[in-house]
């Protein structure tokens, strides 16, 4: 694996919702925060979600900023690999799952491979990423758009997203 010289603060979300979904994600954070290359900074509440997409169940879901001394891509395999480890088996683009990684944002960093897509490309229209991230990093600025993550929430119907 490639190894980073200097941490890169890093916001990853997490959602679930099949399963017994907070033993799920809390095991979920302890796996990330056991890896030697990445430090669990903060971590935002969990929020009971309506699921975007086809009908399902309701989904928890919550964010954490992580100081990573990993490559963008290096990141994604550990998260994959976690999220096989808690028993992610089902492929259907937006249908349920019992654990759900996504790397929001990689410090400032704007990619775009066919494997991995940064900022989070569906970020900005998501409610139920930008209100748990409002708990922990309201001022980190997007660096397509410019905006903050506060003012990118408050233009979203957060009607469906309740502290749990
Ligand atoms: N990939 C590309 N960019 C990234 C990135 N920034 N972070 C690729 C993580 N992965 C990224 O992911 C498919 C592939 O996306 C990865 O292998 C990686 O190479 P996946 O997790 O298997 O697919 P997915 O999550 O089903 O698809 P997608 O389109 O990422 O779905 P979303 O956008 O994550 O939506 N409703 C509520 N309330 N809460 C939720 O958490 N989640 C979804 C999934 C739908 N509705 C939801 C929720
Ligand atoms: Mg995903």
């Amino acid at each position: 694996m490639t190894q980073h010289p200097s941490p890169i603060p890093c916001i990853i979300a997490l959602g679930s919702n099949l399963g017994d979904s907070p033993t799920i994600l809390q095991g979920a954070l302890t796996r990330l925060s056991q890896h030697p290359q990445i430090t669990l900074q903060q971590q935002s509440r969990w929020y009971r979600t309506a699921p975007v997409g086809p009908p399902q169940p309701d989904y928890l879901n919550g964010c954490v900023l992580l100081a990573v001394q990993l490559s963008p891509h290096a990141l994604l395999n550990t998260l994959l690999e976690i999220e096989q480890e808690f028993g992610r088996v089902r492929r259907d683009p937006w249908g349920p799952r019992s654990l759900d990684l996504d790397i929001i944002f990689y410090g400032d960093t704007i990619l775009e491979t066919p494997s991995l897509t940064l900022p989070h490309p569906r970020m900005q229209d998501r409610a139920f990423v930008l209100i748990p991230l409002c708990d922990i990093a309201p001022q980190w600025v997007d660096p397509v758009t410019g905006k903050t993550v506060k003012d990118l929430a408050n233009r979203l119907d957060c009607s469906g997203v309740h502290l749990q």
